[in-house]
């Protein structure tokens, strides 16, 4: 007796990722799907016959890809900023002098909900492109109630319209708006009273973000952020000690945070601490390069500390305008240090865990049928090659996508 399954991925070279730092390869491995999940992985067996066979010889299967932040909802560009920073102008005389984020803020304000789909629609695709399956997106650059309830419901939209699934997250404390430059307390003040309620009656939030930084909030005014989350049920997670050591990690920790991200300068004391609570550690390494930063992330302490890794592209227009999930693995290698199957899991398993998913991110029976399937043969090759179009063939809970056909 045979057991008919909907589609046979036959011959690859499989990283099932079941076991945290290896890959778990399976060399010549089969894995079924039925119902859009994982209900065969191991060696070749005759005892399943199935609707699609995929020969998949001498490519490598990992599961789909994770980005666990990204800014990708915006209007306007900020390419004259770059042509200004190549000519030696910084980041930061760039933002004092009107450009930056303000910029954004006041194009995304200035753009319809269908504008905003439109421009963020192919963004969601190339990442889809480098093998994503499933996409964290912030609101950030709206800064005032209405904007930031429109970002998010485009961020809904594309869940909704793209085979990728969609984790919305708040983040109106990402910097100070102009309106409030002089009183960033009554900012505060306006996200707990209105913008987070408001965020949770529509259900338009996974979780509360906000930038803990001399240049963004104070932790007394993120604390304020995190309870008023805390009171409508959402987690929460942290922009934490990109630029200097504000106590990030460890603040992110005490609310049990899902993720604290950057982690430049964390002390040794947050990150065990983000060690203790489970709480995932985001490495960006597209901003650090497109920024031509040299500050590194403690990867070593991390490791020691047993804080788990993720990977990210932080997708946004003015420090990484990063689209590709494997060049960000790449660059975590290159510029962070990591071993090519640390970015391996740091992209799939651990920014799962980040976005508070189980079910995906590895190759096991009962998982989501989320696969990436590759035109390398070898794992560590994939965070090798720069920029090349490795993606071979993309599963969404067990359907093949084609990327051709989703917005371009
Ligand atoms: N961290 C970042 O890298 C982005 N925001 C943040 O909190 C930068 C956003 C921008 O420059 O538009
Ligand atoms: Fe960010």
């Amino acid at each position: 007796m045979t057991i008919a399954l909907d589609t046979l991925i036959v011959g690859a070279q499989v990283a099932t990722l079941g076991v945290a730092g290896d890959y778990g390869l399976l060399n010549e491995g089969m894995v079924g799907i039925v119902d859009g999940s994982i209900a065969y992985v191991g060696p070749p067996s005759t005892q399943f016959t199935a609707a699609e066979t995929v020969d998949a010889a001498g490519k490598l299967l990992t599961p789909a890809l994770v980005d666990c932040h990204t800014h990708l909802v915006f209007a306007g560009q900020r390419i004259a900023d770059f042509e200004r920073r190549l000519e030696g102008a910084t980041y930061a005389e760039i933002a004092e002098s009107g450009g930056g984020i303000k910029s954004t803020v006041a194009a995304t304000r200035a753009a319809s909900e269908d504008e905003l789909y439109s421009l963020a629609a192919p963004r969601v695709r190339w990442l889809m492109a480098s093998g994503v399956a499933t996409v964290e997106i912030k609101s950030g650059y709206g800064l005032d109630l209405d904007t930031e309830l429109r970002m998010l419901r485009v961020a809904r939209r594309l869940g909704d319209d793209l085979p990728a699934t969609v984790r919305t997250s708040l983040l109106a404390a990402h910097t100070i708006p102009v309106e409030y430059l002089d009183d960033s307390d009554a900012y505060i003040e306006l996200i707990c009273r209105e913008v987070i309620p408001a965020v949770a009656v529509e259900g338009l939030a996974d979780s509360v973000d906000a930038f803990a930084e001399h240049i963004a909030f104070t932790p007394a005014q993120v604390r304020r952020v995190f309870e008023a989350a805390q009171a409508v049920g959402l987690p929460v997670r942290l922009h934490a000690d990109q630029l200097s050591d504000l106590g990030g990690a460890a603040l992110a920790a005490e609310y049990g945070a899902l993720s604290a991200d950057h982690l430049e300068n964390a002390s040794a004391d947050g990150l065990a601490r983000l060690a203790a609570a489970g709480t995932i550690g985001v490495l960006i390494p597209g901003a650090a390069t497109f920024l031509d930063e040299d500050r590194r992330p403690p990867v070593a302490a991390m490791r020691a500390a047993g804080v788990r890794i993720a990977v990210a592209s932080d997708l946004n227009p003015g420090s990484a305008p990063l689209a590709s999930m494997q060049l960000a693995m790449a660059l975590a290698c290159t510029r962070f240090g990591l071993t090519p199957a640390e970015a391996l899991h740091g992209a799939t398993r651990n920014a799962a865990a980040a976005l508070g998913f189980s079910d995906r991110g590895e190759i096991a029976i009962g998982k989501r049928a989320d696969l990436a399937l590759w035109d390398v043969d070898f794992a560590p090759s994939l965070a090798y090659w720069f920029g090349a179009p490795l993606l071979s063939e993309l599963l969404i809970a067990g359907r093949r996508v084609d990327l051709w056909k989703t917005p371009r």
